[in-house]
């Protein structure tokens, strides 16, 4: 499907450091330089039964980060995200409140690509909707039924569910590194369905559901049915971007059981190369104490704050105010701060000539290399601010150069270009 507008991305005409972020499999800082040059990456992308909240669009900006260092470093990226445009929770939204599930999914898509277009994100080369994903997707347990990791279940519809069995992945549980009892713990939480009997071990998951009176259903070799959720990335990432790319990457809620679960199919039809080399998790926002979500209905929506009249560049630096892997809490006060900050560069941006841009540029590269900090890139930028809104404009043309690194490096736009 089709994506967003780019923005600009200013050539900063110097290479940044090599970049490292959190691998979550690993449990540390690794180096993510792609081996072959074009930096590959996946990010989980929306479910769309509601508009885009702020936990969302952190995410989003935090792989935008990724993406912008890497390129910073010199490097091509081929960056896919995902649809999930058909699955329970907007089927269960369009039933409850008799809208059309298709037109659900389009109307919420197309707003999540208006907020991403004003937060200034890059758009990824493939936007790919589960709904246009199906022919993959079959292929693809097709494959895992040839290597004896699929059985079906029959469901009071008198049709047949498949599932994967874990048990066929001796690397099952290498993505979160938790244990069972964690996994079984959290499984039902998150669209398991450990206790639905049939099944041959509580944590398999489901590849196809059979068709249901009411339900969207497709074709198939597995006959009529539509597929299950975590089949879903494991296919679009293995089609634009092959087995063993460098970042798979969504938030923290997204580690355990989808990414282990994704990451373990694809590791049956393809044991050679991992299925990502690096697995990168944003943290959780939260508002009024709890995760924002969707389903709870605690929400900041990106598109209420815009219609409002807040500059989407005060949304991103808000959400930039926080390190990416950190837990935090959405407050008004967060947005005061950003409105200050965003015009203080600005206002020291105008004045054309300001203090000397090494130290400025060098802090904010390297923060950005190093596990995507931007706390750390904006006290420079401000520094480097403070500094030239108190007189210091020993260097002619430093705001250009600063407008032009915010941009290029966080995604910011601080004035017109000159
Ligand atoms: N469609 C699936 C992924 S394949 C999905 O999780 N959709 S979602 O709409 O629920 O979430 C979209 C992205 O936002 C995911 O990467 C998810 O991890 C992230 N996300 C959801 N809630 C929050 C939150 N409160 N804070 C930060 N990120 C969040
Ligand atoms: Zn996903």
């Amino acid at each position: 499907m089709r994506a967003w507008t780019a923005p600009d991305v200013p050539d900063l005409e110097l290479v940044g450091p090599p970049v490292q972020v959190h691998n979550s499999a690993t449990r540390t800082l690794t180096e993510v330089t792609p081996p072959s040059g074009v930096a590959r990456l996946y990010v989980c992308g929306i479910t769309p039964y509601d508009a885009t909240h702020l936990g969302h669009a952190a995410t989003y900006v935090a792989f935008d980060l990724l993406n912008r260092a890497w390129r910073s470093a010199g490097h091509d990226v081929r960056y896919v995200q995902n649809v999930t445009d058909v699955d329970d929770p907007l089927l269960e939204r369009a039933n409850a409140t008799g809208q059309d599930w298709v037109e659900l999914a389009e109307r919420e898509t197309e707003l999540f690509r208006t907020d991403m277009e004003a937060l200034r994100v890059l758009p990824p080369a493939a936007y790919v909707g589960a709904v246009e994903a199906i022919p993959r997707v079959v292929e693809m347990i097709e494959e895992l039924q040839k290597a004896g990791a699929v059985y079906a279940v029959p469901n009071d519809s008198g049709t047949e569910d498949y599932y994967f069995s874990v048990t066929a992945d001796p690397s099952f549980g290498s993505v979160s590194g938790w244990n069972r009892e964690q996994m079984l713990a959290i499984f039902a939480e998150r669209g398991g369905d450990p206790d639905r009997p049939g099944k041959r071990d509580p944590l398999d998951c489901l590849l196809w559901q059979g068709e249901r009176p009411d339900d969207p259903a497709w074709d198939s070799a597995l006959g009529r049915g539509r597929p299950g959720w975590h089949i879903e990335c494991s296919a679009i990432a293995r089609d634009h971007l092959g087995t063993g790319f460098d970042v798979q990457g969504g938030g923290s809620d997204l580690v355990f059981p989808h990414h282990e679960m994704s990451a373990s199919e694809a590791q049956v039809t393809d044991p050679d190369t991992p299925f990502a080399r690096a697995y990168v998790h944003a943290g959780m926002v939260a508002l009024d104490g709890e995760k924002m979500s969707k389903s709870k209905g605690n929400l900041e929506l990106v598109s209420r704050l815009r219609g409002s009249g807040t500059d989407p560049m005060a949304i991103r630096l808000a959400l930039l105010a926080h390190h990416y892997r950190s837990d935090w809490e959405w407050t008004t006060e967060d947005l005061q701060k950003a409105e200050g900050l965003l015009s203080k560069l600005r206002d020291a941006v105008a004045l054309g000539g300001g203090a000397a841009t090494g130290p400025v540029t060098e802090s904010v590269l390297t923060s950005l290399a190093t596990d995507l900090d931007a706390p750390g890139a904006l006290i420079a930028l401000g520094t480097w601010a403070t500094a030239t809104l108190a007189g210091d404009t020993s260097e002619p043309g430093a705001g250009e150069v600063v407008r032009r690194l915010a941009d290029a490096a966080l995604g910011v736009e601080l004035g017109v270009a000159l």
